[in-house]
């Protein structure tokens, strides 16, 4: 058994695809949709995992949750440079934003995704978090100042990592056009351009037609063009779809 991906649509996982693609792996996924009524992932995930929620991987023997944990372990299967930097300035930078984003990033958002909900009764505690917020938003902002990635001027898996906080600070974490640097990280992510790789490849500028893909090919995040390769080449990969309590389908 190769890799085995569990994809929960919109949601963190979708770094996970964007990763393998980088690094050339090939790999299955398994697409599970949200329940309708709660948003939450179908009970089925925890039979893989007791806590049911994803980045979730299966390699081989080993099944591993937490999307840093998942990249540590990928990024040390592929020759593909794009993890620990060996400068130590750029490698502490690659470290700070691996654990910021779920560490920092992720917990405000989340708690504004469930505020959100609440309608008028959450409107301060919505201001009082948006303002603390502001000053993640600053801080990256500032950093984006003076390089074009997160850890340096070359694309790093901190960056797929970073992309989804990124994502989720747009739509309600209060990411405007006051914070240019990030959009433009986020316009760069969407364009699937890298700004001086590491390594030359091919036709970096081509990016693979994604309009017409159908469920049985390579899976391409739903919510966003996130998962375009570095070369435009796709790992093989396969898909089975798994939607709340339907049974597997594998193409
Ligand atoms: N820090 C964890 C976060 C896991 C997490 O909360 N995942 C969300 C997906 S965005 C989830 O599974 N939510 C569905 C649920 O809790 O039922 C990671 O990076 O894997």
């Amino acid at each position: 058994m190769g890799i085995i991906v569990h994809h929960l649509e919109n949601s963190r996982s979708q770094r996970v695809l964007w990763l393998l693609e980088e690094l050339q792996l090939p790999y299955e996924v398994v697409r599970y949709g949200r329940e309708s009524t709660t948003g939450r992932a179908p009970k089925a995930v925890a039979d893989i995992h007791p806590l049911g929620k994803l980045s979730l991987l299966q390699d081989g023997s080993l099944t591993l949750a937490e999307s840093g944990l998942i990249f540590e372990h990928l990024l040390g299967k592929s020759p593909v440079d794009i993890g620990q930097p060996i400068d130590p300035i750029i490698r502490q930078r690659y470290q700070l934003f691996m654990h910021y984003a779920e560490g920092s990033l992720m917990p405000p958002l989340f708690a504004l995704l469930v505020l959100n909900r609440m309608g008028d009764a959450a409107r301060a505690a919505i201001s009082e978090l948006k303002q603390s917020f502001a000053e993640h938003l600053t801080w990256m902002n500032a950093e984006l100042e003076t390089r074009v990635w997160f850890a340096a001027d070359s694309f790093t898996a901190a960056d797929v990592m970073m992309s989804f906080p990124l994502e989720a600070a747009r739509q309600r974490g209060g990411l405007d056009s006051r914070y240019e640097k990030l959009n433009l990280f986020l316009e760069r992510v969407h364009a699937g351009r890298r700004i001086a790789p590491r390594w030359p490849r091919a036709d970096l500028t081509r990016l693979p037609d994604t309009s017409s893909r159908s469920e049985n090919s390579t899976p391409v995040p739903v919510s966003t063009s996130l998962c375009v390769s570095r070369s435009g080449r796709r790992a093989s990969s396969r898909t089975i779809i798994f939607q709340a309590s339907q049974a597997v389908h594998s193409s």
